[in-house]
């Protein structure tokens, strides 16, 4: 039987990883997650105060026709109305026609972005930024271990937050990464959460299994034909039966997550090599145009990912996966790194276009687009590139 005892989830929560050699007598960690209230609208709202109070949908458009696309997010008063993050543009319109339906500009979110996670580096020492809107810091040191300090700390940064940025961010504060997030999630928004070791089992017992990292709608449905629809009633499964569901990675992730155990420390993520997107088209092809229309699209989800690492690249390559299953290759680099899009539009078109003139015979089958050479968007310098969307 798993250890199920309020003693011995506490002793496991307990655990303390990194060996803190300054102050010995903090027996556990203290991890805060800061999460932007519905991010990319709150920022479109900031820009233009008249969309104050009224429902604000932020929209990726494909470019297909006029309203194809998704909503990349919406403000609450257009969530209360049904529109969600992912649904098709051309439903939230017919769902609620009077919000007001505005493009992204990653060049302000990016900015944005950047400027919160300098204030929590102003608090936090070590910190590890999530995604575009989110950041993790472990304040174990900064609160000497205290979860009253640890809150404190938390209502600094979001009145910063609030006059630096005039927008609001809610905060989750527990004894890991895992538990933080929920936390953070917890009371959106505007939120602030604790959540000290003793409260971690009482804390996620109602909350639905989806709230764990990792739980998407396809295992939420498998969890919920065994009966499984609480953290507390995935706490109650022996480990070898997830394990049987799920496999043994994430079937050992949940049986953990369910306690609220969580070892990962907080760290700034090495930088990745390279980003890239491949994917089989819809037929075969020898038409160099359809190619390159076809990595165009991937490459907008390759740059929105070097966008949210804050990244730049050097070298941009389109990838050729031929019918007979050859792979070919080909590569430009530039002197200076930026993440401009149409850049990378543009060597797609070109390299493409070479490529197909001298294989003349080539069907293609999958394609794709890579950057590498990344480095770092430096303040100033980066931003300026990273204007240029
Ligand atoms: P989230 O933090 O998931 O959402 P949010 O900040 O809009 O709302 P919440 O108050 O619930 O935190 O994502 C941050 C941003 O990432 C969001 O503002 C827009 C973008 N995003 C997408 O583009 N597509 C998506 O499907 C999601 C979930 C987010
Ligand atoms: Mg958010």
């Amino acid at each position: 039987m798993p250890r199920t005892s309020k003693h011995s989830e506490k002793n496991k929560n307990n655990k303390i990883v990194q060996e803190n050699e300054i102050m010995p007598h903090i027996t556990h960690r203290i991890v805060l997650h800061l999460d932007m209230d519905s991010f990319f609208a709150s920022c479109e709202q900031r820009q233009n105060p008249a969309l104050f109070g009224k429902p604000v949908a932020v929209c990726i458009f494909s470019g297909r026709d006029s309203d194809s696309g998704a909503i990349s997010t919406a403000n609450y008063a257009a969530r209360a109305l049904g529109i969600k993050s992912g649904m098709p543009i051309k439903m939230a319109k017919k769902i609620a026609p009077q919000a007001t339906y505005l493009p992204a500009n990653f060049a302000l979110y990016t900015g944005v972005s950047d400027s919160i996670l300098e204030i929590v580096k102003v608090h936090c020492k070590t910190t590890q930024q999530a995604s575009i809107d989110e950041v993790y810091a472990d304040i174990t040191f900064e609160a000497s271990g205290d979860y009253r300090i640890a809150k404190a700390l938390a209502q600094t940064i979001k009145k910063e937050v609030f006059e630096q940025e005039k927008l609001t961010c809610s905060i989750g504060i527990a004894p890991n990464k895992l538990v933080a997030k929920i936390a953070s999630d917890f009371q959106k928004p505007d939120g602030l959460t604790v959540v000290k070791p003793d409260e971690v089992p009482g804390f996620l017992s109602p909350l639905p299994v989806k709230k764990l990292l990792g739980v998407g709608p396809k295992t939420e449905s498998e969890l919920a034909k065994l009966g499984i629809e609480s953290i507390a009633d995935l706490r109650k499964r022996e480990m070898s039966e997830l394990v049987g569901l799920l496999g043994v990675a994430r079937g050992k992730w949940l049986y953990e997550s369910s306690r609220g155990t969580d070892a990962q420390p907080v760290q700034q993520r090495e930088m990745p090599e390279q980003i890239s997107r491949i994917a089989t088209m819809k037929s075969d092809t020898s038409d160099w145009g359809e190619v390159a229309g076809f990595c165009s699209r991937l490459a907008q989800d390759v740059v929105q990912s070097a966008r949210d690492e804050g990244l730049q690249y050097r070298t941009a390559s389109v990838i050729f996966i031929l019918a007979n299953l050859k792979t070919h290759t080909k590569s430009r680099s530039f002197e200076t790194a930026n993440c401009d899009l149409t850049r990378l539009q543009s060597v797609i078109n070109e390299l493409s276009k070479s490529f197909f003139e001298e294989n003349l015979t080539v069907v293609c089958r999958r394609a794709g687009v890579r950057i590498s050479g990344l480095e770092k968007a430096e303040k100033g310098k980066g931003q300026k590139s990273l204007m240029e969307f």
